[in-house]
């Protein structure tokens, strides 16, 4: 069974999701930041890096990093469609959609407000008026609805600044998968 290392409201919620939205079966392994607990050096063995998402593959490895979890868990769970297996040219355009989600978004918070209004603005122009990132579901629109739910409340800017990425965010939210693994981790805030 697959174990996944998390920390509530986090980047782990990505993984998550997926594992959720894949029909997986895992544990989920709190290890909480809010005590520390991705420092001690049990979790500093497993993930040098001290960050979470930390995943346990079926093969026993430890796999870290949101954009690598959420790939491991769409390709051995091909029948949820995750991952637009065989077409390359969208199988390309979800490694940039998390590569971004993971470097300009995800990174703008150390730089401040500014910057992560910043990187919304271009998100949402990426995603202009398509419905999912790449035009069909898939673990890109996962990690990038994460660090804009997870962001979004840290800036001042009024109901519409983000049209496309509000809508996505709201179609997001009528997933059953979003609301149970946010619904699961609330019991350990
Ligand atoms: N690049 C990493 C970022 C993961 C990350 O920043 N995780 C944060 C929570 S959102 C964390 O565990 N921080 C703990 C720490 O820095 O001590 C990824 O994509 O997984």
């Amino acid at each position: 069974m697959l174990k996944l290392y998390f920390s509530p409201s986090t980047s782990s919620l990505a993984t998550h999701i997926a594992l959720i939205e894949a029909g997986a079966a895992f544990e989920l392994v709190p290890r909480l930041l809010s005590r520390q607990e991705t420092r001690s050096a049990e979790y500093l063995a497993l993930n040098p890096d001290g960050k979470v998402p930390a995943l346990v593959t079926a093969g026993g490895n430890v796999l870290t990093e949101v954009a690598a979890t959420l790939y491991y868990i769409a390709r051995s769970h091909p029948a949820a469609g995750l991952w637009p297996e065989g077409d390359l040219e969208a199988e390309a355009q979800v490694i940039s959609w998390m590569s971004f989600a993971a470097s300009s978004m995800h990174g703008s918070r150390a730089k401040g407000p500014e910057a992560v209004a910043a990187a919304f603005d271009v998100a949402n122009r990426k995603l202009g008026s398509r419905e999912w990132a790449i035009g069909r579901f898939t673990i890109a629109d996962i990690h990038l609805f994460r660090v804009y739910w997870r962001f979004r409340p840290g800036i001042e800017a009024p109901i519409g600044t983000y049209p496309a990425l509000e809508a996505h965010h709201d179609r997001m939210l009528k997933r059953p998968a979003v609301q149970k693994a946010l619904e699961a981790e609330k019991a350990y805030e």
